[in-house]
């Protein structure tokens, strides 16, 4: 029983043209279905199942689920019973609930976040086929991002009042989806309040991460490319397509990953993330960061936390 990886994200827009525009000419996504309520579904070229992010359009820009993919069906059932038992309220929704995603699990994590679990999702194959395949498509657009890599949501942490959404929803990762503790940020003056994680289910630094905040939210969601190369042509692309950027190339202290921040044209923050980082393991030692080094944890040239970073999200 495993849950794989992240499988997509449900993020809201407030103007679907513009997002669409973004999504596929600044990222280099392709857009691969439109329901009948408008939502539309997107894909990276090197992801073989249907789609990776769903963009709806609302109100108010931010997160409405995220979904991971498990190994087998009978994995729905074993985890509906250990989420259940965790005292957690899960409900099933029939296949098609979800277009071309077969029947899935919602429920919601401590820190208040929907998420998803699924088994099944329509395949269509990679840009560049499983048979003698090219490293990379022709025709790609804008960053040409391979896959969703991850998402870091922002959970309820006030120490004073003894609410640490973060340990809890890292606490249910590991204890229920059998998600593992790669990384964290300790702080407070005994260094003993967990503020932020990072956790695989995989053998990537992380596939979720939870970092504390006022109130619960979408941080970001991260797009993978190969290399710093890469990562400094997106930054280009954006420039290029006056993407609002919140901090230019650099490398994480956490993760070792090549990185950029900016924001969608609704003001939701994605990464472009390049690099494999470190192979990640269960048996991995956890890398603890301290309270006067999250500086470069985060930003490791700079040394220096953005004040955007840590107040804005959606
Ligand atoms: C990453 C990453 C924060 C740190 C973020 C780190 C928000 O996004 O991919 O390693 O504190
Ligand atoms: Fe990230």
């Amino acid at each position: 029983m495993s849950v794989l990886r992240v499988g997509h994200i449900n993020i809201r827009v407030l103007d679907m043209d513009e997002s669409v525009n973004h999504y596929c000419n600044v990222l280099g996504m392709e857009m691969v279905h439109k329901d009948d309520a408008g939502n539309v579904y997107l894909k990276g070229w090197d992801e073989w199942d249907k789609y990776s992010v769903v963009l709806s359009q609302e109100e108010s820009a931010g997160m409405n689920h995220i979904a991971f993919k498990v190994k087998s069906d009978g994995d729905l059932d074993s985890y509906k019973q250990r989420i259940a038992d965790y005292g957690i309220s899960v409900e099933e929704d029939a296949a098609g609930a979800l277009p071309f995603i077969g029947r899935s699990l919602r429920f919601n994590l401590p820190s208040g976040h929907e998420m998803r679990l699924y088994a099944e999702k329509e395949f269509v194959g990679t840009a560049v086929g499983s048979t003698n395949p090219e490293p990379w498509p022709d025709g790609l657009r804008g960053a040409g991002v391979h896959w969703l890599d991850h998402a870091l949501l922002m959970c309820e942490l006030d120490p004073e009042k003894a609410v640490n959404k973060v340990a809890e929803s890292t606490q249910f990762m590991i204890d229920v989806l059998d998600f593992y503790l790669v990384e964290q940020v300790m702080v407070g003056p005994d260094g003993d309040i967990q503020a932020a994680t990072w956790l695989s289910t995989s053998n990537t630094p992380h596939d979720i991460a939870f970092v504390g905040g006022p109130v619960q939210g979408l941080h970001h969601c991260a797009f993978f490319l190969d290399s710093w190369d890469d990562v400094l042509k997106a930054a280009d692309v954006m420039s290029k397509n006056k993407v609002k950027v919140d901090v230019t190339p650099q490398r994480h202290g956490i993760t070792r990953g090549y990185t950029i921040y900016a924001f969608d044209p609704s003001g939701n923050r994605f990464e472009t993330f390049g690099g494999l980082g470190y192979l990640a393991q269960p048996d991995r030692p956890v890398t603890t960061w301290t309270e006067d080094e999250l500086g470069r944890g985060i930003f490791y040239h700079t040394g220096e936390l953005v004040e955007s970073f840590t107040s804005v999200y959606t």
